[in-house]
Parts: C-alpha cells; structure tokens; sequence
C-alpha cells in the first residue's frame, strides 16, 4: 500500500503539459511549438506514497522539443516568367526564384535549389543558396526561342522535404542574322522580243530573325542604269521594263541587294544576276541601195563576176548570217 503513487506537477504547471497522477506518464495536452531559442522546457514532477506519513519526492523533468520537418519549402509563386535579349551576356542574371520555409530549425527551414528538367545544354544554373538564375551560355533564339526549367527548392530536414516551381525564360530575338539569298548566283534567259512586264526571274533570300527582322526588301544596286528591268522589292521578281534588243545589249549583269526592316541597324546581302537576252529575227536584211545596174558585157565567159551582192543584217549571231538567192531573171 505504500508503494502505491501518487504523480502531480508542482509548482506552476507549464502550460501544455499534464501528468497521469496513476502512472506518471507526462501527456501534451497542445501542439508545441519549436522554439529555436528555448529548445528545452523543465517541469517539476512530484510522487506521493500513501504512508502515513505519505513520503514526497520530487524531480525535475527536462523536456526538449524538437523540431520535426513537417513544412516543406513553398515557392512565393507557382511559377515564374522572365524575357531575355539573345544577346545577353553570359554571367547575366536572368531571374530569381524564392521559396520560404516555416520550420524554425536551421537544418529544417535551410533550402537548397536546383533546376532539374529543361535546362537544355546547360544554358543556365541556379545558385544553390540564392536561388538566382543565371545565364551559363551564349542564346540563339533561331536554335531555341523559349525553356521550360523546373527548379526545386529542397530543405535539408531528415527526410528532406521539396517543392517544385515552372520557369518559362523566353529569348526575345534580336536582329543578329543578314538575310541569305537561295543562290548566290543567278543567270536567265529572255528572248529580246519579250514582253514588257515579262518576268525573267525572281531572286529570294530568307533571314531567320522575325517580324521586321526578317522582313527582306530587294533592290538593285548597280547594273541597272539604263532601267531595261525592274525589281520588285517586295517579290524580288524581275521584269522587263523596256523592249529589248540583242543587237544593242546582249547581257546585263546586276548585283542586287537583300536587305532586312530593322529601322535602326538593317543587315543586307549582295548576289548576283546575269541576264542574257537571246536573239531573235528580228531585223529584216536589206540592201544598202534599192536597184543595182551591172553593164554585163556580151560573150562574156561563163563564170564572169557580174555583181557582188551586199546586203546588211542588224541580226547578229546566227540570224545576222545570210544566204543568198536569185529569185527572179530580168
Ligand atoms: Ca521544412
Ligand atoms: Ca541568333
Ligand atoms: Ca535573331
Ligand atoms: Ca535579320
């Protein structure tokens, strides 16, 4: 009968706490909170035996709370959203992510950050602790034009605990390509009886930026002086803008320009056109004089020269040569 106990908290019981006065078992009666700067709570606990006189004895219980990892990290948005020039320098801070974490424990509100999807040739890192984002490589928007990261925020409990966040960097184009022409050489034929209006060719370049950045307009830069040809500088198609004339001018060779609409710093490219104009029979022969008189000697030989025919042909080349024939005796 005397061993029989009796268990109270003396003294000013702390708040939160009681004691099974049967068994001595000390129960939480609320949720503690961790705090970093009191990490240990003493209660005194008291035994009474039934005796007579009843025997006290009493001892100081020291209880340390300890901080359980129950919080992960929690990014201040759920996702971020940055817009980069392609020609950003590397070291360049693109963004900064930050995620808070409400355990109080060093270990256990500490976070860490780390991209882990979509950070194609490491084109960016993270610093672990300051969760900055930062430009590792040189950008082309015309190779990749937008990334998809997903960063972690892990705190450094045991177990750790994580949380995850979307960063959209999109690249915005600058205007760093020239436009290129599909050849670099162009050569046609047209008949010198075509057509005003006639097309002869079209020349087209391609310049991979956008928007104004690529929008190409053609013209000719040299070559062009007697305005025989047009360039449409929107088509790059060229016509014919005055009759030709083998006879006068059988080749024309341009050097036309392709040049992009940035207003501030346009790029251009050269190539070159060579247009042959191709014959045709277009002029007539004709004699120098209308009648030719020959006083032609009676009995003369057989054979004897009596007239040497000269006729002139604009036509040259193949339609100037000519033949001659007797159509009609006097
Ligand atoms: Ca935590
Ligand atoms: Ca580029
Ligand atoms: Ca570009
Ligand atoms: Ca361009």
């Amino acid at each position: 009968m005397n061993a029989q106990l009796r268990y109270s908290m003396s003294l000013s019981a702390v708040n939160g706490f009681y004691i099974d006065e049967n068994t001595g078992t000390i129960y939480t009666n609320k949720s503690l909170a961790f705090d970093p700067r009191q990490h240990t709570i003493q209660l005194i606990v008291s035994a009474v035996d039934k005796g007579h006189p009843p025997m006290t004895a009493v001892a100081a219980v020291h209880i340390q709370v300890v901080d359980v990892n129950n919080n992960a990290p929690k990014f201040s948005s759920l996702s971020y959203t940055s817009h980069i020039p392609e020609d950003a320098p590397r070291g360049f801070t693109v963004m900064k992510v930050s995620a808070t974490d409400h355990d109080k424990s060093y270990s256990n509100h500490n976070i860490d950050y780390r991209i882990t999807e979509g950070n194609t040739g490491d084109v960016f890192a993270i610093a672990g602790t300051t969760a900055e984002i930062i430009l590792m490589k040189s950008l082309d928007r015309e190779e990749k034009a937008s990334y998809a990261l997903k960063v972690v925020a892990t705190d450094r409990g045991i177990p750790a605990l994580n949380s995850t966040t979307d960063v959209h960097i999109y690249v915005e184009d600058v205007n760093d390509n020239q436009p290129v022409f599909n050849q670099t050489h162009y050569q046609a034929y047209v008949s010198e009886m075509a057509a005003i209006d006639t097309n002869v060719l079209q020349v087209i370049a391609k310049d991979k930026d956008e928007g104004l950045y690529s929008k190409v307009v053609y013209d000719i830069t040299s070559g062009n002086d007697d305005q025989k040809f047009n360039l449409n500088p929107n088509t790059g198609i060229i016509t014919i803008k005055e009759q030709l004339d083998y006879d006068t001018v059988s080749e024309y060779k341009f050097i036309v320009r392709a040049t992009d609409s940035d207003p501030d710093r346009p790029l251009s490219a050269l190539a070159s056109v060579v247009i042959k104009v191709q014959d045709e029979n277009d002029n007539a022969p004709h004699f120098p004089l209308i009648m030719y008189k020959e006083a032609i000697e009676e009995n003369s030989p057989i054979g004897t020269p009596i007239f040497m025919a000269h006729a002139i042909d604009a036509d040259r080349g193949f339609y100037g040569k000519l033949n001659y024939s007797v159509t009609e005796g006097e």
